[in-house]
């Protein structure tokens, strides 16, 4: 534990108000697979996840989340839809109908909300709000977060004690305001958005009732956290802009409306650092790495690490690669990119498209610059987070280039396990630039020649140079794991909680 995170400890013992965390997301923190007769359990392995092992030996907490499969669902009939402990943890699953669910997670929250925040459109065709969508949004979108927050307040009508609840991103976005409706202001409401909140323009392409109601919503929190502040100050200028009545006087990090005072913060997401050093040296990860040296050889690696997602960039990525060869043949026969792409959305026809161009693109690198002893581009198609992490630890150079990212992980964990002193090229649109910019190459992801040439610069970077840049990163990383950024959240919304309690008993 570090010394911030006992003095947080520290902090919620002396208070003595012990509060009922609840962590409300799309998906949980647990997978059921059925065994015979029998429901197996197995953890999850995210970020959130962590940051809840750490929480849960100190706190009680209540994860509320969908159930996606048939076997989530066979395991809520089985527990007739009551909360049950699970390895320490409080779960309850929503049952949403299965058409519904459809509605909310595959025309509204991914296709619209994502796209919109992550600014992917191809404007003059898409976004098309049609009968359909307006459909998908009352009956599904709505309906779900409807269900999801009367779960919540269900399974916390007899907690007694303070509650904190935090919805986590952007499946959710309603659930704050029909939370307040039914539990009232005795509770804190602290939503936090992974992904990035672009300013007012971005959002208008949601017709105007939509995007009240996302903002009002939002509004009926206590707190709203971001992963950086310009999310959290574009956040402010949206609710100045479109919600009748909101004001910021002035402040780039607050809102006032109704009688409510919003504050809208960033917390940046981290990894989960003791576990991550663990990993790196398992049997497992040992022994891709030994693989991954075998195939590399001699070359230095260029590597990237993503889902396979347009905001991720990866055939910019590809085509700088390209240029790099194309500009400077000393290159040739003595550098490997190596992607490491794990399929995501795979049944969105878009998302199939861009595994297609990507593999395309690599075919005609391959097929331009290959010799008898060199294949400059190889792509690897799979989950394989040991691999992952071997790799990482292997890298010369890690291209980081998406068109928009809330943090960006594969930067933190990259740095963090790296023994090459290599260089991190860090788009300046992924949240980890705001903490990791000054010590990384800065690339443009719309500007393909530029990262072509930052590639060159880090191949070619005096050793000194790469040591001091890599240390640098490796020390901030390590400065705030998870576990840190779930407790300041915690902690501000105690804070809160003691200040609300004051209050009541000097009136
Ligand atoms: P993502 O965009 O999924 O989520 P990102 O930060 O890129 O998150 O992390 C992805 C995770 O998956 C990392 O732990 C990475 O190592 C792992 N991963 C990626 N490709 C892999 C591969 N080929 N094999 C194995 N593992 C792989 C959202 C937001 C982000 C935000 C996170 C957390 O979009 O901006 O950082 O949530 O808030």
């Amino acid at each position: 534990m570090t010394a911030q995170e006992q003095r947080l400890t520290d902090l919620a013992a002396r208070d003595g108000t012990q509060p009922l965390i609840v962590i409300a997301s799309n998906r949980g923190p647990f997978s059921f697979t059925p065994k015979d007769d029998e429901i197996t359990v197995k953890r999850g392995s995210g970020g959130l996840v962590t940051a809840l092992g750490a929480l849960a030996e100190r706190h009680e907490v209540l994860w509320v989340a969908a159930a996606l499969s048939k076997t989530d669902r066979q395991w809520v009939e089985q527990n007739q839809d009551q909360v049950q402990n699970v390895e320490g943890v409080l779960l309850r699953l929503v049952r949403a109908p299965k058409a519904r669910y459809e509605q909310y997670y595959n025309v509204i929250a991914n296709p619209l909300l994502w796209f919109i925040q992550h600014q992917l459109w191809d404007i003059p065709r898409t976004p098309s709000i049609t009968a359909e969508t307006w459909k998908a949004w009352r009956n599904g979108y709505v309906a779900v977060n409807k269900l999801f927050a009367e779960v919540i307040a269900d399974s916390v009508k007899d907690a007694h004690r303070p509650v904190i609840i935090f919805p986590q991103d952007y499946h959710l976005y309603l659930v704050p305001r029909f939370l307040r409706e039914l539990l009232g202001d005795g509770v804190q409401i602290q939503p936090f958005i992974h992904i990035p909140w672009p300013g007012p323009d971005a959002w208008r392409v949601l017709p105007k009732e939509i995007r009240l109601l996302i903002l009002q919503s939002l509004l009926a929190s206590d707190r709203i956290g971001f992963q950086t502040q310009r999310d959290a100050f574009n956040f402010v200028q949206c609710a100045r802009f479109y919600v009748p009545d909101a004001h910021s006087r002035g402040s780039r990090d607050t809102v006032y409306y109704q009688d409510r005072t919003v504050h809208a913060k960033a917390y940046p997401i981290s990894i989960d650092i003791e576990k991550l050093e663990e990993m790196a040296e398992e049997p497992q990860t040992r022994l891709l790495k030994a693989q991954m040296i075998n195939f590399i050889g001699d070359n230095k690696l260029i590597l990237r690490v993503d889902r396979i997602e347009p905001s991720k960039n990866i055939l910019r990525g590809l085509e700088a690669f390209r240029e790099m060869l194309d500009n400077h043949p000393e290159h040739h026969g003595r550098v490997q990119m190596v992607a490491l792409l794990v399929p995501s959305r795979m049944e969105v026809s878009e998302y199939q498209d861009y595994l297609r161009e990507i593999m395309a693109q690599a075919g005609l690198i391959n097929a331009e610059y290959s010799d008898d002893y060199w294949e400059p581009v190889r792509i690897l198609v799979g989950e394989n987070y040991h691999r992952a992490i071997a790799s990482m630890q292997l890298y010369d150079v890690l291209l980081v280039n998406p068109i928009a990212d809330g943090m960006n992980l594969v930067a933190k964990e990259g740095v963090l396990v790296n023994q090459h002193d290599g260089v991190l090229l860090l788009s300046e649109h992924a949240g980890a630039f705001y903490e990791l910019g000054d010590d990384a190459l800065i690339v443009s992801p719309f500007d393909v020649y530029s990262t072509a040439e930052a590639m060159h610069q880090a191949l070619t970077m005096p050793a000194a140079e790469r040591q001091r840049r890599a240390e640098a990163l490796r020390e901030k990383v390590r400065g705030a794991g998870v576990r840190s950024w779930f407790h300041h959240q915690v902690e501000d919304a105690m804070r809160a909680l003691n200040h609300q309690a004051r209050n009541a008993s000097t009136s």
